[in-house]
């Protein structure tokens, strides 16, 4: 299934731990994907590891870049952050730059998918690891939409409130200037209602943090999701 038609998208923290039983109701869940990811202790090994436990399940696993160090093989699609709207160039293209530079000639370039981040939530890891610019008024965040899409072409333009709710007349706006590019939300989505409400605007809705603190709502998102693609219709 290609990343351009999913809808809903598990986000598993290779640092934090999860049960099998758990792990497989999030498999088994109805998602259209596992991507692995985080900020925070991010290693090969545990990367590995949680590979090896999503692998047997039948539905795409992505890793979602955050160290050189941790790429691990075997995954359908490697998913790669430019932070957009960050100070600190490294973070936009630098790690990329060395990253091409010593595996440029191995690289499958099919597989390597591209996302324009924003990130909105000033408080969370993200924001602070890449330093980025993240109080900004929506003619801002519109503006970031429009370089991803029009200037960049990126693929994927990602709103990224990571721990808090966001702002779904944000995500709305940011939609109606989108036309190639998908749009994904994540962001403290926590409950079935939220993730309908964001459905209605994002092409993607991630969800989370709320796989670790509270299961049977974070597998109550997935229906959420399903549902407002048939309001939609
Ligand atoms: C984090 O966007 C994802 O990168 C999901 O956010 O953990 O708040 O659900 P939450």
């Amino acid at each position: 299934m290609d990343y351009q038609s999913w809808r809903h998208v598990f986000k598993l923290d290779p640092a934090k731990k999860i049960s099998d039983g758990h792990l497989e109701r999030i498999c088994e869940s109805g998602t259209d994907a596992i991507l692995i990811g985080g900020s925070d202790d991010v290693t090969l090994e545990n990367v590995l590891d949680l590979m090896a436990r999503v692998r047997p399940y039948s539905l795409p696993a992505v890793l979602e870049i955050s160290t050189i160090e941790s790429v691990a093989p075997g995954f359908d699609f490697y998913f790669i952050p430019t932070v957009l709207n960050s100070r600190d160039p490294k973070w936009i293209k630098g790690l990329h730059h060395e990253a091409i530079r010593e595996y440029g000639d191995l690289m499958d370039w099919e597989e390597l998918i591209p996302e324009g981040y924003c990130i909105l939530n000033p408080d969370c890891k993200a924001a602070r690891l890449t330093d980025a610019d993240s109080l900004l008024d929506d003619e801002d965040v519109v503006a970031y939409a429009r370089l991803a899409e029009r200037f960049f072409k990126l693929p994927i333009f990602y709103l990224e409130y990571s721990g808090i709710y966001g702002d779904p007349k944000l995500v709305k706006t940011v939609k109606g200037h989108l036309s190639d590019t998908r749009l994904f939300y994540g962001g403290g989505i926590d409950s079935a209602e939220k993730a309908r409400e964001m459905a209605r605007f994002a092409d993607t809705v991630v969800v989370g943090n709320v796989i670790y603190t509270n299961i049977e709502q974070a597998i109550r998102t997935v229906a959420a999701v399903a549902e407002s693609i048939d309001q939609s219709l």
